[in-house]
């Protein structure tokens, strides 16, 4: 039967494609993998898994895994993140599949799973990308709840911490720092990376996974960088920037100073020098050398990292910083992993 089976498939396929279906089914050995940002990913990447072990397509995985960080209380992801510095959350978020299709939203207010938007902007319009205003009147017309505009209790408290200085400066890693308040539950400036019940503190999430086919998808959702101007929007919703999937080469995802990702075309470039041959991590040390050579001096103040998954299921980071960290998850291991960095302290 099987002998059969192999006979009529090499009369149908030619030689070359005959030997692309077997190669391609010795890269699906590596898969099923999810790997995703900072420690928040592990949880996340546990709702990826469910879909991944049981056969289930990289694109539901990506965006089921980033909708708990998104539902989780989080510094930097969902609804009750950080507000921009007028005082309003507004959500970054995209997706992409294994045949370049991608959706997009930016400066989302209200509406708790902005992944689950872009995926709809990606299935059901013309377009790439919705922001503000749009963006939310076109969740709302695809039945997405239209949430009270109110701030987490922990947002407002870092809000108003905030409020007392107005001084708008980034925080290298604000994700991963220790409380510096203890006793404090608030994740402002000084955000804890636990919670008082022991709960972690979650982070701006990017995603990507390798199915048991051997495709690859992406999601990247955020609220971006904490007291923000009102409008800004980072790199995390912008295709090629925090997230960039190309099922023949690999795909990556970027955390970190937005803009200095959109400079580069990040995460685009880190898949640009994959298909060149380099590793997953050597892609990522590139993209972050080109930063640094772009920022000079400046560079000791940002952290900007890379993540990125090959189609051979291998898997590679690197960061300006150290204090970046990924979730990886597959069928030996599920693990949080320290990345490399450019400046070591
Ligand atoms: C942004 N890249 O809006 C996001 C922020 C981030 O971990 O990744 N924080 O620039």
């Amino acid at each position: 039967m099987e002998t059969s089976f192999l006979t009529s498939l090499t009369m149908i396929l030619n030689k070359k494609d005959f030997a692309s279906a077997i190669a391609l089914n010795e890269q699906a050995k590596e898969s099923p993998i999810v790997v995703s940002t900072w420690d928040a990913g592990l949880d996340a990447n546990k709702a990826a898994w469910k879909i991944l072990s049981s056969g289930g397509r990289a694109l539901d995985a990506v965006e089921e895994g980033v909708k708990v960080t998104e539902a989780s209380r989080s510094c930097c992801v969902g609804l009750g993140a950080n507000p921009d510095r007028d005082g309003y959350v507004t959500l970054d978020a995209c997706i992409m599949d294994e045949f370049f299709n991608c959706g997009s939203v930016a400066f989302l207010e209200r509406i708790r799973h902005p992944i689950s938007v872009a995926r709809r902007v990606m299935e059901k319009t013309p377009h790439v990308m919705l922001v503000g205003s749009g963006a939310q009147q076109f969740a709302i017309a695809e039945g997405f709840p239209l949430e009270e505009q109110k701030l987490s209790s922990e947002a407002q408290e870092a809000y108003e911490e905030w409020l007392k200085k107005s001084e708008y400066k980034p925080v290298i890693n604000i994700e991963n720092l220790p409380d510096r308040q203890p006793g404090k539950k608030g994740h402002g400036p000084f955000a804890p990376a636990q919670f008082e019940n022991g709960e972690w503190n979650h982070d701006t999430i990017g995603m990507v996974a390798m199915d048991a086919r051997g495709n690859l998808s992406g999601s990247c959702t955020t609220s971006g960088m904490a007291f923000k101007m009102r409008g800004r929007v980072g790199d995390s919703p912008i295709i090629g920037s925090g997230l960039f999937v190309d099922n023949e080469i690999g795909a990556c995802t970027a955390t970190g100073q937005g803009e200095e990702v959109i400079r580069i075309s990040g995460s685009h470039t880190v898949v640009e020098l994959m298909r060149q041959g380099l590793s997953p991590e050597q892609a990522c040390k590139k993209a972050v050398e080109r930063i640094i050579r772009i920022k000079k001096d400046k560079a000791k103040e940002i952290q900007v990292a890379f993540l990125a998954l090959n189609k051979n299921g291998q898997v590679g980071s690197f960061a300006i910083q150290e204090g970046f960290s990924y979730a990886i998850r597959n069928n030996a291991s599920e693990k949080l992993i320290p990345a490399k960095s450019w400046f070591v302290n």
